[in-house]
């Protein structure tokens, strides 16, 4: 086949096709070792998704070699009028499946998303009120070391010593005394649900913008399982690969009230202030995932991921493991690690070896440091999307506490790994244009 035929190659064709594998064996050998580690792997890192067919295709297609910058109606670069359409059904769809009144769907992801808001709502130098990364914030969210931390006076709140929520009075009182420009709700690593509509009061207590960082939980918002916060936040930011189940990328959103003030300086703040051209194929990919999230079949997806968070959290509760805050009300949960007397990262490596992938996590007042950690972080969106329901929950937390538990011998490890695969052969992960079909 020659090279110019692949490029119309789309859909189910790619599955009986690698240009790879012919061409860039090195690549193609990657992809496929790359392929089976996945398959082989019970991916239980909360931020981890797995994409659909129609996801994938668009990310893959043609549109990769777009150049296009600006929006719709202005644009720098002519041959945009498929373009524009893929560019307005993408915003429609956004705002159709979260209610706003704007939306910006061009961020190359989050960060850049949330660097766009800053840029409109502050001035060098202003402060920012955030939730404090070792409580489980984000780093974009002013974690020192970073550019926000470089160009902002950052601020952050922590969670209650008590019962390891969000502290609202504090965080009242901490505004008051701070008197931030912009206060930042959403984390990555926190498990319960955020009120948005209190964060709203606090901020204009204080005549601060509110941001709300939705990225972990975007999914369930679109499926009505978590409050959203577009009635609340002046501004909305989200990355579209982890509960939202699609490319890696952002999306600003706005809500009624601050959409005819804040949308233009936002779109400019991020085109030209922060990125160039808009990344089209990954436009696509947002637009398909979009689409299939506004689906009843996404909504009924979310439910699992729900439910198999609370089966997998009281399953490692009754096996003596402490969660952080006492449970989980969305697809990731902390696991406080000190009862067993083992570290965040000594567990990572050794559920690593058996086939199950976590993340090291502070938990909130850790005495050690994150490279270290005293917990790990654990999320149920991906294994949900391979079909995973509370059945292997419960075979995921037997495996989990037996690995965990003093310094297990090879023949506990052997048979956690067989039951890895067992798991991992029942429920195929279908990467399907990344698979290695013969000739
Ligand atoms: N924000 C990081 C996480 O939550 O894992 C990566 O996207």
């Amino acid at each position: 086949m020659k090279y110019s035929e692949a490029r119309l190659i789309t859909g189910e064709d790619v599955q009986h096709y690698s240009f790879l594998q012919r061409k860039d064996p090195e690549i193609f050998s990657i992809f496929n070792q790359e392929n089976k580690r996945q398959n082989a792997t019970i991916e239980l890192i909360a931020s981890a998704n797995a994409v659909s067919p129609g996801v994938l295709e668009a990310m893959g297609s043609a549109l990769t070699d777009n150049v296009v910058e600006g929006y719709i109606g202005e644009r720098y670069f002519s041959g945009c009028q498929e373009i524009d359409r893929l560019e307005s059904l993408a915003m429609e769809r956004a705002k159709r499946l979260f209610g706003a009144a704007h939306a910006n769907v061009q961020p190359y992801s989050c960060s850049q998303a949330n660097q766009a808001v800053y840029l409109t709502t502050m001035e060098a130098g202003e402060r920012l009120l955030s939730m404090d990364l070792m409580h489980g914030g984000h780093l974009t969210h002013g974690a020192k070391f970073t550019m926000t931390a470089h160009h902002y006076e950052v601020h952050s709140y922590q969670v209650s010593r008590e019962n390891e929520q969000i502290d609202y009075d504090r965080i009242l009182r901490q505004a008051k005394e701070i008197r931030p420009k912009l206060i930042i709700a959403g984390a990555s690593a926190y498990p319960r649900i955020i009120d948005f509509r209190r964060f709203r009061k606090i901020a204009d207590e204080v005549g601060a913008y509110l941001l709300a960082d939705m990225a972990h939980v975007a999914g369930l918002v679109a499926a009505g399982l978590y409050p959203s916060p577009v009635p609340h936040a002046h501004v909305v930011t989200s990355s579209t690969q982890k509960t939202l189940r699609g490319p890696r990328g952002g999306i600003i959103l706005l809500g009624e009230q601050a959409a005819d003030q804040l949308s233009r300086k936002i779109d400019s703040a991020l085109f030209p202030g922060m990125q160039g051209a808009a990344h089209m194929h990954i436009i696509a990919a947002k637009a398909v995932a979009l689409q299939e999230a506004s689906q009843p079949e996404f909504a009924e997806y979310q439910r699992v991921v729900l439910n198999n968070a609370r089966v997998l959290a009281a399953d490692l509760e009754a096996c003596g493991f402490r969660i952080v805050s006492g449970g989980t009300d969305t697809h990731l949960m902390l696991v406080d690690l000190r009862s067993r007397d083992i570290t965040g990262r000594e567990a990572e490596s050794r559920l690593e070896n058996i086939g199950i992938t976590v993340n090291r996590n502070l938990i909130p007042y850790d005495v050690r440091k994150p490279w270290i950690a005293s917990g790990i972080r654990i999320g149920t969106s991906a294994i949900t999307s391979r079909g995973f329901g509370p059945e292997e929950m419960h075979t995921i937390a037997t495996i989990i506490d037996k690995v965990l538990k003093g310094k297990p011998g090879a023949q506990i490890l052997n048979q956690a790994r067989q039951e890895v695969t067992r798991l991992c052969h029942q429920h195929t992960k279908n990467n399907s244009f990344t698979v290695a079909v013969p000739w």
